[in-house]
């Protein structure tokens, strides 16, 4: 596409398609290649070698994008299934083919991979650490639009309950969710009427939550606005700018007391505004739910590499390194995983658990070969690794932001 009709500066799904998304050395290798006739087979696995500071675990995504990319080129793949977790140095997707075939898709791969399983990550810590209180997405206003639908598919995948974008809330066939914004209390220029427009306009089905530090201290706009919606009023956010946060948990214990004390238990408290899991450990006592954005939306990447590990079915790699072709298994009942010889059989877990393979056909021959589960699924299947995933919310070396 002629650089001038872009609008914005993304690469467009025909130019991802095409592989034209291409580090130029890959470009320049399948030119060398293709003059010098060289159509090697080569297999090749994509793993992380570490995880962001005190992680323990990554979950997978960004699987289904990348079976689009593949799709109809002259490869085999196999690979983990979206959601799985996984740790450093186990295989979770593995390339077979003619190398200058699908060379110049290296870079595109990797990038679907990377950013999505960063932001599953991030959203299932988030979600693990917030056990059924609700985490909603906030954060796509943090990243450059063409990217909001992925980035809150993944949050939503990873283990957030909700998301806030529309067109990402049709990408997983749910609704948007969403409070108020500080905008409609100033330009209504009151917290109550804010919501009380809210109520008169808005779908009933949509629950009503006040956002309570705009203009005045929130225990008193807690008040107000409970009073004035008594049992409508679905729960008050507190997304108190950092300059006057102080002890934010203090200040939600406060709203708390003060609402419990003139009845009005069944109104929840939603905190948003630098929440991220170490703060939704600290915030669990008195918090019911959490928004949080740029937490999960600006989630670091997970680096994963893609390895060649054979090449014309010969095993070989880069050093530091381990060549050939793997099989990662897990233990069904301990979960216990360790990585193989492809085909090699490894018996039973010490525990007597059955292992599964968890490396299984994705595309053969340029076809997808397996049902790719819509969003909602592969969210299920995270919550249910996540119930037995260790997570340390010890707060370590990452700073702490204004908002
Ligand atoms: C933002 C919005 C999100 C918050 C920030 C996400 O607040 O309400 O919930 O914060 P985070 O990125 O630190 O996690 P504002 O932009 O202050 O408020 P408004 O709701 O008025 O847009």
């Amino acid at each position: 596409m002629a650089a001038s009709k872009r609008l914005f500066h993304t690469a467009a799904d025909a130019e991802i398609k095409a592989g034209e998304v291409c580090d130029v050395y890959f470009a320049r290798t399948v030119q060398i290649l293709t003059h010098r006739g060289d159509r090697k087979r080569v297999r090749a696995e994509v793993y992380v070698k570490s995880l962001p500071a005190d992680w323990r675990w990554g979950v997978l995504a960004g699987v289904e994008e990348v079976a689009a990319l593949l799709e109809g080129l002259p490869v085999d793949v196999r690979a983990m299934d979206e959601g799985t977790l996984f740790e450093p140095y186990q295989p979770v997707l593995e390339i077979a083919g003619v190398y200058v075939d699908w060379a110049q898709y290296e870079t595109a791969l990797l990038g679907l991979l990377c950013q999505a399983s960063g932001i599953a990550t991030k959203a299932a810590r988030c979600k693990k650490a917030a056990g059924d209180r609700q985490v909603i997405s906030f954060g796509a206003r943090r990243m450059h639009p063409a990217l909001a639908p992925m980035i809150e598919r993944n949050a939503f995948v990873g283990g957030c309950d909700g998301v806030a974008v529309t067109k990402a809330a049709e990408l997983i066939e749910a609704d948007p969710m969403g409070t108020i914004p500080h905008a409609l209390v100033l330009v209504v220029g009151d917290t109550v009427e804010a919501l009380r427009a809210f109520h008169e306009v808005i779908d009933p089905k949509v629950r009503r939550v006040a956002l309570i530090d705009t203009l005045q201290d929130e225990k008193f706009e807690a008040i107000r606005v409970a009073e004035a919606l008594g049992r409508d009023l679905y729960a008050v956010r507190l997304d108190t700018p950092s300059s006057r946060r102080g002890d934010f948990r203090r200040i939600l214990e406060e709203v708390r007391w003060e609402l419990d004390l003139r009845g009005f238990e069944h109104v929840k408290l939603i905190a948003s505004g630098g929440i991220d899991e170490y703060e939704i450990a600290r915030l669990n006592p008195v918090v019911d739910a959490y928004g949080v954005g740029t937490a999960i939306a600006n989630a670091p990447v997970l680096n994963f590499a893609l390895d060649i590990t054979e090449i014309e079915g010969r095993p070989v790699a880069k050093r530091g390194k381990w060549s050939g072709a793997k099989d990662v298994l897990r233990c069904q009942a301990c979960r216990a995983t360790v990585v193989v010889p492809a085909g090699r059989p490894a018996g039973p877990c010490p525990c007597g658990g059955t292992r599964e393979a968890l490396l299984k056909p994705l595309l053969e021959g340029g076809r997808v070969v397996r049902d790719l589960p819509p969003p909602r699924t592969i969210r299920e299947y995270v919550l249910e690794q996540l119930r037995t995933a260790p997570l340390d919310t010890e707060r370590r070396g990452e700073g702490r932001r204004d908002f």
